[in-house]
């Protein structure tokens, strides 16, 4: 079994900024405490760097509440990266505060450039056989074909898909565990989308515990989602917890505070 889906050395964060509060959310159930997200942040970050990352951390951008999230700005593949054209409107200069980091790391870096081409990060899932991209209310078809364009001759494969209606992103609701297995709700996985694949289902009521990811021999996974933290135990992954209850009031989770990637 192949690991290039999950083995890494490098990943990419941002500080959260004070205007953290101002941070986009479905549903207000009050702002992210600045000092304890900033506490989280650092867990996440000595996490990655005890998984083996070499973890470049950019400077809070003020301007940007939602920088912290930095998945959503760009898409990192081991023949290059494909900065993405975020469908929220106040997210849309992230991507090209971005676009100078990894081309700093890239040697080939694509752009989504169509005007009417909306894409973000947590809308794609990359497996070691073809790239699923979730449509959403931040990713369009005109999006999903364009990056289907851009990877082609990087030998991908784009399969689009459907985020489920009221879910943000369609990684706020599965992970990619290994090469055959996602961690998945079952509203996702009902659909049907993970037939190839093994799944390990988050348990009723853990919903917001589908969002983690695997980095080399870790897991990072948020806390306080016991039940389904056992399984992925049992199933013999190296669980590390880490607090997202700040980044949560903001619909954002482990897979949003990084890019992971191995240069080239
Ligand atoms: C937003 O609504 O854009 C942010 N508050 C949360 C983004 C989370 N990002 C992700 O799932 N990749």
């Amino acid at each position: 079994m192949s690991d290039r889906s999950y083995r890494f050395t490098h990943a990419v964060t941002r500080r959260p900024s004070a205007s953290i509060i101002r941070g986009l959310r479905a549903v207000d159930t009050g702002n992210p405490d600045l000092a304890l997200m900033q506490r989280h942040h650092a867990d996440y970050i000595a996490a990655l760097k005890a998984a083996g990352a070499e973890v470049i951390e950019l400077e809070a951008l003020d301007a940007y509440p939602d920088s912290v999230f930095v998945e959503d700005t760009a898409l990192c593949l081991p023949q290059g990266a494909v900065i993405m054209r975020p469908g929220a409107p106040s997210r849309l200069g992230e991507a090209a505060e971005m676009a100078p980091v990894l081309e700093r790391l890239y040697s080939t870096v694509r752009r989504i450039e169509g005007e009417d081409s909306f894409i973000e990060g947590g809308d794609i899932l990359v497996t070691e056989r073809e790239i699923l991209v979730g449509r959403s209310a931040r990713t369009n078809a005109e999006g999903v074909a364009e990056l289907a364009r851009l990877v082609a001759d990087w030998g991908h494969k784009v399969r689009e898909l459907h985020t489920p209606p009221g879910v943000l992103h369609f990684k706020t609701d599965c992970s990619l565990m290994d090469a055959e297995t996602v961690l998945s709700t079952d509203r996702l996985a009902a659909s049907g989308c993970f037939r190839d694949y093994r799944v390990i289902p988050v348990a009723a009521g853990e919903e917001a515990s589908a969002n983690a990811i695997r980095f080399n021999d870790s897991l990072l996974f948020p806390a306080g989602f016991p039940r389904t933290r056992d399984r992925l135990v049992d199933a013999g992954y190296a669980v590390t917890e880490i607090g997202n209850s700040e980044c949560a009031k903001i619909d954002g989770g482990m897979s949003c505070l990084s890019l992971r990637f191995t240069p080239s």
